[in-house]
């Protein structure tokens, strides 16, 4: 009887007003917060403003949503059972796959209790004299936490789309990020692709063969390599099960979080052209993109290195694409490969071969507006029944900026990074004690296997909570210096690299108005992890901690 007590007690929602850790966001790293923050014994639930959990793969539900890293990787490694027991059906999982498989989670771990769904936090406060933060709700309910740990994610506030006379369109418009659950039918339509990043790319071979016209535009053409998706292979998924521990292991010495790829030695330099010709093919064979990123260890740094894959993938392009004018267009020229995201499709170019695509370049003949009839760029107007629009998101402070965190008598978060975010590792801000953010700017989550990165940084967070409990201190905060420093690595590592050349959302560039500020961390998920873990083993060095 004591014993059931016992079990029920712990099956318990942990109580609204009052908690331990209060987690906003339940995506993949909300989640994974609650069960290792749980796994303390602290009480922490889980606020979500979608009707469900998920995150990023609850929202984008567009046509072709899918991972590009190979689903094998793109999973939890937190516990092996789980891993086992999932069958994923293909090398590269759909979004509907992916977000079953978050719901699995959510389900075998007990997680829902603690989830609290259509529930939008519009503010966070601190006091330093309770040493508590207070959340509201949009709908007016407060919460009170000791910690706040923010799996808002990095692209989770759409881009709203801005376009002059969108009001007066009399089609159907929709944003990648928001796509309606029920899906869109678009048989028989003239349809307007605008964009043509990694969303937009997913897209387009599948719109195109639903419509009766398809308009692409484009204003910056974009690199992207064949992800040769497949069934699963019965027998790599056995073989990766089998050695999957020792595979988390090696994946936390890469640059991307992802195994199988050690952090390359060599120069694409120093190597004949048709050594580098040949491993290029092998490359572009084989199928997706971090075979690229990891192929030469100046790929990402040298110019003269990164244009002989820049120059292969464009070669590949006009082989492909059979109107000239068409691969001169889709072929990038204005930045380095890999400097923005690395997109991996299912037959992309080939798309631009069907009668029913026009690709229409807008920057040569920009936008300027969209009509009750379509869309009129500098040169023509376009009749469209829908337009999709794929150009993306507020990336990595969106979502933070748009809740009104502060601390008691201290500034707004929003006005802290007026001129770009600042943190110590990703991880905390100075100024905003016992705050936590996972993969936020300054961290490598958006360039790595992003779960990789999300286990790491709850695992850091979680153990800096248990440091707390233990020494029975109450709050721990970021030196300013410490955090200082981190911002200038974090530039000093960008700036050595081709990163920073590239008008992308890494650098806040598709936000009209945002700073221009390199955001992530580039130095790869090996070494970081090395300064994460150094510094909590020097007593969280750099961090001011107290009673
Ligand atoms: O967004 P983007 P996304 N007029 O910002 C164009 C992840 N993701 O949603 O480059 C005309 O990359 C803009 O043009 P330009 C992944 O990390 C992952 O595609 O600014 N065009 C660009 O072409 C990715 O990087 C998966 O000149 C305009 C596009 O819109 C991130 O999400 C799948 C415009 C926006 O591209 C974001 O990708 C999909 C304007 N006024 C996405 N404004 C996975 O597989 C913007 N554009 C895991």
């Amino acid at each position: 009887m004591a014993q059931l007590e016992a079990v029920s007690e712990r099956r318990k929602p942990a109580s609204a007003a009052q908690i331990d850790v209060a987690i906003v966001g339940g995506g993949l790293a909300g989640l994974y917060a609650l069960h290792r923050l749980r796994g303390l014994g602290l009480t922490a639930r889980v606020y979500e403003a979608g009707s469900g959990v998920g995150g990023t793969w609850f929202w984008n539900r567009y046509p072709g949503a899918r991972c590009d890293i190979e689903s094998l990787e793109y999973s939890y490694s937190f516990s092996e059972e789980l891993q086992n027991d999932w069958t994923w059906p293909e090398r590269y999982a759909t979004q509907p796959a992916i977000l079953e498989y978050i719901n699995h989670v959510a389900d075998r771990f007990d997680l829902r209790r603690d989830i609290q769904l259509n529930t939008r936090i519009a503010s966070a406060s601190y006091a330093r004299a309770t040493h508590r933060w207070t959340l509201e709700t949009r709908e007016g309910e407060r919460i009170t936490a000791r910690f706040c740990v923010m799996a808002t994610g990095n692209l989770s506030t759409p881009r709203v789309p801005d376009f002059k006379g969108l009001e007066t369109f009399q089609g159907q418009w929709y944003h990648s990020g928001l796509w309606p659950h029920d899906g869109v039918d678009f048989t028989g339509q003239r349809v307007g692709v605008i964009g043509t990043g990694s969303t937009a790319i997913q897209m387009i071979p599948l719109i195109a063969q639903q419509a009766q016209h398809l308009f692409v535009f484009q204003r910056t053409a974009n690199f992207s390599l064949p992800a040769r998706n497949a069934p699963m292979d019965p027998e790599r998924e056995r073989r990766h099960k089998a050695r999957y521990a020792q595979r988390v292991r090696e994946a936390r010495e890469t640059g991307f979080g992802v195994p199988g790829y050690p952090i390359p030695t060599q120069s694409a330099l120093a190597v004949s052209e048709e050594e580098r010709r040949r491993k290029y093919e092998e490359l572009w064979e084989a199928g997706g993109t971090i075979g690229f990123l990891n192929c030469y260890n100046d790929f990402l740094v040298d110019e003269k290195a990164n244009e002989t894959a820049a120059g292969f993938v464009r070669e590949k392009i006009r082989s492909i694409v059979r109107d000239p004018a068409v691969a001169e267009l889709l072929a990038p020229k204005d930045h380095p490969i890999g400097s923005k995201r690395l997109c991996a499709d299912t037959n992309y170019y080939e798309t631009y071969n069907r009668d029913n695509v026009t690709l229409v370049d807008v920057k040569s003949a920009p936008i300027e507006e969209i009509t009750p009839r379509g869309l009129r760029t500098a040169g023509q107007e376009y009749e469209l029944d829908a337009i999709a629009f794929a150009i993306g998101f507020d990336a990595m402070t969106g979502a933070l900026r748009e809740i009104d965190i502060r601390v008691e008598g201290g500034e707004a978060l929003a006005e802290k990074w007026l001129a770009g975010p600042r943190t110590y590792l990703g991880l905390m801000v100075a100024g905003f004690p016992n705050m936590f953010v996972i993969t936020g700017p300054g961290s490598p989550g958006v360039k790595s296997q992003m779960i990789h990165s999300i286990e790491q940084h709850v695992d850091w967070i979680a153990d800096c909570l248990a440091h707390l409990q233990t020494k029975g201190l109450a709050f721990i905060e970021p030196e300013q210096d410490a955090e200082d420093r981190w911002v200038s690595h974090v530039n000093e590592v960008a700036d050595a690299t081709l990163y920073p050349r590239a008008n992308s959302w890494y650098v806040g560039a598709n936000i009209p108005g945002k700073p221009r500020v390199f955001m992530p961390y580039v130095g790869g998920v090996a070494a970081y992890r090395r300064k994460c873990d150094e510094i909590a083993a020097q007593g969280y060095k750099g961090f001011l901690l107290g009673r």
